[in-house]
């Protein structure tokens, strides 16, 4: 039967696939293919088996027209595919064996596919991890983004230490995974303008249009034929030439509206959580949200349904603000396009978008300058302004005369120049807002949102607290720990992975010692798999009976990578004025670092290259190597964290209090056993109040107290030296050149010495406390692994599967469409 639905699920089957696709697909002999070559031949089979179980599914979604809903996110982080789609069909080992076979090792050929990574870092993973959840648990969701052509840069460190990016040309080899569907395409408007007709209508036109042609990307569900899409757009010009130029001898006239059209979909802005006012960015935003509703709004009329029936059939998720234009942009299809009232078209977008911010930094919160938004979309500026029109009539009728009020809640923030705030109107146009952990949504609540909560009420805002796929996060990253999983549950190991709540099962052997054997034993090879991946990339040894202490995240001054390096070298400094003696009673340490900074931000750079030159020196001390070493691994992406999370003891997520929106890389540390130090902020919470605060190192101050200590830093500061004295000694030293060049450094030391916004000075002392309480328990090497049992056990909750369900349920109310049985 699989054989008649054109899939290829046994040894024979797959061999002949593979061949076949050597010799045709690639045009190469199958006697001497290198494993590039072997790789794409097992991919192109494997898209085969795909293609056939996305065209059931698509057929049947069209057949049986659910509601669905829509994930439209600028960032889709995907990583690698051809692992996760054999795991998610159940055909790993049966491919292993095949190309054991064929001459080849599997691993081997996994390893030469590049990463998609069309994203900078959580919002884009989260994206891809909702994807697999959606998919695997039948539910009709697509997602919508951009095809870039080039993904997140990728870093390289100069002899200096300092970040170098160079393009990601990702797409150089061709990509088995993405189906383009040229016939799918939509003309998108720039510029130009809009004139205003009788009824609240109007007609846009001239400027420039471009063409969105849309790629498909099949998502496999687990254990589960459904496939679900994520169309990716690319932009084209719509014609090639201008022939008027091109007769005019102007060649290169001619070819420029190619040039810029083509420019939309080029590159992912590496930036997170800045830079606005970028007007390529806001193209891209635009001819992105544009092309989705076309797509979207021609779906729902193949319906022939009327139109007040369209958030009956479609729930649309704002992934941050990034996507808002969305929302005039709906309001610009049913008013100018479909002749709906105004009135009718509002109710209508109201009811059909659903709203996630990402961060409460005062500094990202999305704006831009109205004269670059009248110049770009002139009709969706006069949209925004009729809704800002309407609102704050309304909030003025319940808070009468409230001026200051009415300036807050305005989509338009007044100044030179004007600007859109993103978030207001992302708001004002959505049925619900969440942030994505319990204490974030709380400051959304009260902070950023306060006057909103006041006008809508509270039940408008909510939570849906992050979540990982256990499918990646674990089984695929870890396979050890998986297998040691499910012949411990005795359960099947799709019944877990579906279910992760399962895993409490694992409590009672947390005292077992050959449980517990067997799950040190794990965690060794993973950590022996990162030392040779350490070996082979920088040519160093990693001692893997050391304590293996991870923080991996993008840089940035919040996330405080800072406080760990610094934290670093007073242990350095520490262990320097110890005796030989002394030093034999401390447990040795290796501290990983990875993650990209935006390329323009200074600090972030400064602190990536202190990082380098301080694991330099400390690297090469003959004093103290053998109780410290510490690396820098360059181009962190998806893959390098499916290596480096299962290798962790104790991982760092060490933001200042209230503003981590959530993290999501604290949750993966622990589901592979890896205890956390954090401070009080984001998912870390929820986490603790999983599994236990003893089982968590907490430090630092507190979100309330942020506040008082900013202001007694600006009005009242303490000089370093007083507040901690370590820290003082710590700066003096870096000052002072002991880690290259004195006077490099000195912008980001002036940071923590004058402003110091993100409190490093206040919570150094508990910081360096916390650290010490990790190495005590690690002293007692089996109450540290219960730990670990303990904390994996208690990760059901932070599965992405738990937060897509309270995404389906509480706010799309779509349901699950299973593809029939094929027996
Ligand atoms: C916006 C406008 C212009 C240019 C860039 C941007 C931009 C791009 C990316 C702004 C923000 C981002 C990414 C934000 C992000 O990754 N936020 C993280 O989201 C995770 C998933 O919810 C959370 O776990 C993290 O706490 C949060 O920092």
């Amino acid at each position: 039967k699989e054989a008649l639905r054109g899939v290829a699920t046994d040894e024979p089957a797959i061999t002949k696939a593979i061949v076949n696709h050597v010799q045709t697909s690639l045009a190469r002999q199958p006697h001497n293919l290198d494993e590039l070559g072997a790789y794409q031949a097992a991919a192109l089979s494997v898209r085969d088996n795909l293609i056939v179980n996305w065209n059931e599914t698509q057929l049947h979604m069209t057949r049986k027209a659910p509601k669905r809903a829509y994930y439209l996110s600028l960032e889709f982080l995907m990583g690698r595919t051809l692992d996760n789609a054999l795991l998610n069909l159940g055909l790993k080992n049966k491919y292993s064996d095949t190309i054991n076979k064929l001459g080849f090792n599997l691993e081997d050929l996994l390893d030469q596919e590049r990463d998609a990574a069309l994203g900078n870092g959580g919002l884009g993973r989260l994206a891809a991890c909702y994807l697999d959840s959606s998919a695997s648990q039948e539910l009709p969701v697509w997602g919508y983004g951009l095809r870039y052509q080039y993904g997140i840069f990728q870093q390289l460190i100069a002899p200096d230490g300092q970040q170098l990016e160079a393009p990601d040309p990702w797409l150089q080899n061709q990509n088995p995974w993405e189906l383009p569907r040229l016939d799918v395409n939509y003309e998108i408007r720039f510029y130009g303008h809009s004139e205003r007709l009788e009824g609240g209508k109007a007609v846009w036109s001239g400027g420039q249009e471009v063409l969105a042609v849309a790629y498909d990307v099949m998502i496999p569900g687990y254990e589960t034929r459904n496939t679900n899409n994520l169309r990716l757009w690319e932009s084209k010009p719509k014609r090639g030439f201008d022939l008027n130029s091109f007769n005019a001898g102007d060649y290169e006239r001619a070819v420029e509206s190619s040039n810029s059209a083509a420019a939309i979909t080029s590159v992912l802005y590496p930036n997170d959580h800045t830079t606005f006012g970028k007007e390529l960015r806001l193209k891209q935003q635009y001819f992105w949200t544009a092309a989705s509703l076309a797509d979207i709004m021609r779906r729902f009329k193949n319906l022939d349904k009327p139109i007040t029936e369209f958030p009956d059939y479609v729930a649309i998720q704002l992934n941050d603000t990034h996507p808002t234009l969305a929302i005039p942009e709906l309001m610009r299809i049913l008013v100018d396009e479909e002749d709906v009232p105004w009135d009718l078209a509002w109710n209508i977008t109201t009811n059909t978008f659903f709203f996630t911010n990402h961060t409460v930094l005062p500094e990202a919160l999305e704006k831009w300058p109205v004269p670059l938004m009248e110049q770009l979309l002139p009709r969706h500026m006069q949209i925004v302004y009729d809704i800002n029109f309407a609102f704050l009539q309304a909030v003025d009728k319940k808070f009468p005369g409230d001026l200051d009020k009415l300036n807050r809640m305005s989509i338009i923030e007044e100044g030179f120049p004007k600007q859109v705030r993103m978030a207001n109107l992302a708001c004002i146009g959505s049925r619900k807002v969440n942030g994505v952990a319990e204490l974030h949504s709380e400051l959304v609540r009260t902070t950023i949102m306060k006057d909103f909560v006041e006008l809508y009420g509270v039940s408008k805002f909510a939570n849906v607290t992050n979540g990982i796929t256990p499918r990646r996060w674990l089984d695929q990253c870890n396979p050890g720990l998986s297998q040691l999983i499910t012949e411990s549950l005795k359960i099947p190991r799709n019944t877990w992975l579906k279910d992760l709540y399962k895993l409490e099962g694992l409590l009672e052997y947390a005292e077992d010692p050959a449980f517990q054997r067997k799950w040190a034993a794990v965690k060794q090879s993973n950590k022996q798999r990162l030392a040779h991946y350490v070996e082979t990339t920088l040519g160093h040894k990693v001692n893997t009976n050391a304590m293996f202490d991870v923080q991996v995240k993008r840089l940035h001054e919040y996330k405080r990578q800072s406080l760990n390096i610094l934290g670093v070298i007073h242990r350095y400094l520490t262990l320097k004025a110890m005796s030989a003696e002394e030093r034999k009673k401390v447990n040795p340490k290796v501290v990983f670092f990875a993650g990209k900074a935006a390329p323009g931000y200074y600090i972030a750079k400064l602190i990536i290259r202190l990082i380098v030159n301080v694991a330099r020196v400390i690297n090469e001390d003959p004093d103290t190597k053998e109780y410290l070493t510490m690396f820098f691994l360059p181009d962190y992406s998806v893959s390098l964290a499916e290596v480096l999370i299962p290798a962790s003891d104790i991982s760092q997520h060490i933001s200042t209090a209230g503003t981590e929106a959530s993290g999501t890389s604290n949750m993966k540390f622990c589901l592979n056993g890896g205890l956390l130090v954090g401070t009080v902020d984001g998912a870390n919470i929820e986490i603790a109040e999983e599994v236990g605060e003893n089982n968590v190192f907490f430090f630092g101050h507190l979100t309330p107290a942020v506040e008082g200590l900013r202001y007694q830093h600006s009005y009242h500061p303490v000089p370093v030296e007083q507040k901690s004295p370590a820290l003082a000694t710590v700066l003096k030293e870096v000052s002072a050149g002991r880690f290259g060049d004195p006077g490099v450094y000195e912008p980001f030391l002036n940071t923590v010495r004058q402003h110091d916004y993100y409190l490093l000075t206040d919570d150094f002392e508990s910081y360096i406390r916390a650290l010490s309480m990790v190495d005590e328990a690690y002293q007692d090497r089996t109450e540290w692994i219960k730990k670990s049992i303990r904390t994996a056990a208690k990760m059901g909750k932070f599965s992405s599967d738990r937060a897509i369900q309270d995404y389906a349920q509480e706010y799309w109310n779509i349901e699950s469409v299973k593809l029939g049985d094929v027996n």
